[in-house]
């Protein structure tokens, strides 16, 4: 198995956990279509189903193709284990199922995306699990909401939509010294280990969204979870197996592993784009404020220059006609997509109220920070004259 940590992160994206050698020299690994394991003899089989053994049994639990993209994840993220699941959201419930119970208490910051909100506030509220919402920026707020029964603290940095950036060492910091055992986890699906690595930075879990940046070509759904071992293991078993069975398919396996190739080359281009459009839209008379922690004057550029090697793709901004321009901006717009999901090959814009977080009531988005306004956008991988001109000639209309 190659697992070298002296090389670069785009070399071990390429070739972590793979041996062409033992696959009889094919360069790509071989992709496992198969849904169960055939055992010698019967003390084979109840040894594996009783962990005794290791080696695969059936494909709700592990798969050799699902098995090398959590070994190249895991090593991407500086984990000790990952398990991709067959969505962001089946890594992120998947995990809480597996951390929380009735009387358990989860510290959330106040934005998060749509249905992992909707999935605190009505999900694991109705299965007796406290959650507080509250800014996570707040150091002081973060450390106040800290109780006897608080198992973990949860927020996305940056935040989808309105991209404010979370302290995590400061956060982690802070969950630790009140009680070690609190699991501090990162939602890490805008910047992606090519831009942050939250475990270094003291957290306990990383969960991603892989069908964005990781995947990165909108072809594919998927999710994962990264951290110590003993804890994937509970969420395999538990979490994955009994509870969601929200399994990755091998082939979404795989496409990842290929995305996965490509990912720093990526981020490289959609951070150059995404800081020079940010820019371009500052200047612009018709653009109100563009939140983007690449800008100077963002209230988090000298926190995400200390934990992000990069600004990420994602930009967001409202216009100085508020709502209504938003709305003629986006039916402007000609070669950029209306579309959600972010980390593409292609520019996609969306308008969070409506979609990605329209699972929020209105004044829930006013409480939580998403204004009725704000537009996203995931900057792509055409030319930067491309996506000028057309955001261009759609804000001469807004
Ligand atoms: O279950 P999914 O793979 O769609 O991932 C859920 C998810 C988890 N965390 C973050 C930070 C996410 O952005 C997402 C999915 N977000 C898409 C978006 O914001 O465009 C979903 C489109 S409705």
């Amino acid at each position: 198995m190659n697992k070298n940590k002296s090389q670069s992160f785009s070399t071990r994206a390429i070739h972590s956990g793979y041996d062409a050698s033992e696959n009889e020299g094919a360069l790509n690994p071989p992709v496992y279509m198969t849904s169960t394991f055939c055992f010698e003899d019967v003390e084979q089989g109840a040894a594996r189903f009783a962990g005794e053994q290791t080696g695969h049994f059936y494909s709700r639990i592990s798969n050799p193709t699902q098995e090398l993209l959590e070994v190249r994840l895991a090593d991407l993220e500086d984990g000790e284990a990952c398990l991709a699941t067959a969505s962001g959201m089946g890594a992120i419930t998947a995990t809480l199922w597996t951390l929380l119970s009735p009387g358990d208490k989860i510290i959330a910051d106040e934005t998060l995306y749509g249905c992992t909100f909707a999935y605190m506030q009505h999900g694991l509220r109705k299965f007796g699990i406290d959650v507080e919402f509250i800014d996570c920026t707040d150091i002081e707020a973060v450390a106040n909401a800290l109780t006897a029964n608080t198992k973990a603290v949860y927020f996305e940095s940056p935040v989808n939509p309105n991209m404010r950036v979370m302290d995590i060492q400061a956060i982690s910091q802070v969950a630790h010294d009140y009680n070690p055992d609190i699991k501090v986890i990162v939602d890490n699906t805008f910047c992606t280990p090519a831009l942050q690595r939250p475990l270094t930075l003291g957290a306990d879990l990383v969960v991603h969204s892989a069908t964005k940046y990781l995947g990165g070509h909108g072809d594919l759904i998927a999710g994962a979870v990264v951290g110590e071992k003993a804890v994937i293991d509970q969420v395999r078993v538990f979490g994955l197996k009994d509870m969601t069975g929200a399994v990755i398919a091998p082939l979404t396996a795989f496409l990842i592993l290929r995305g996965l190739k490509t990912l720093e080359l990526r981020m490289e281009r959609h951070c150059k784009s995404a800081s020079e459009l940010a820019q371009h839209l500052q200047q612009h008379s018709a653009v109100e404020s563009v939140y983007y922690p690449g800008l100077e004057d963002n209230p988090y550029h000298a926190l995400a220059k200390a934990q992000m090697s990069d600004n990420g793709g994602m930009i967001a901004f409202e216009l100085k006609g508020g709502y209504q321009s938003a709305v003629t901006f986006m039916n402007k717009l000609a070669m950029i997509k209306r579309a959600v999901s972010l980390g593409d090959a292609e520019t996609l814009c969306q308008h969070p109220a409506s979609m990605t977080h329209a699972t929020y009531t209105s004044e829930e988005r006013t409480t939580h920070g998403i204004s009725e306004g704000l537009v996203r956008i995931s900057v792509g991988l055409e030319s930067i004259e491309d996506i000028f001109a057309d955001v261009s000639q759609a804000l001469e209309s807004a």
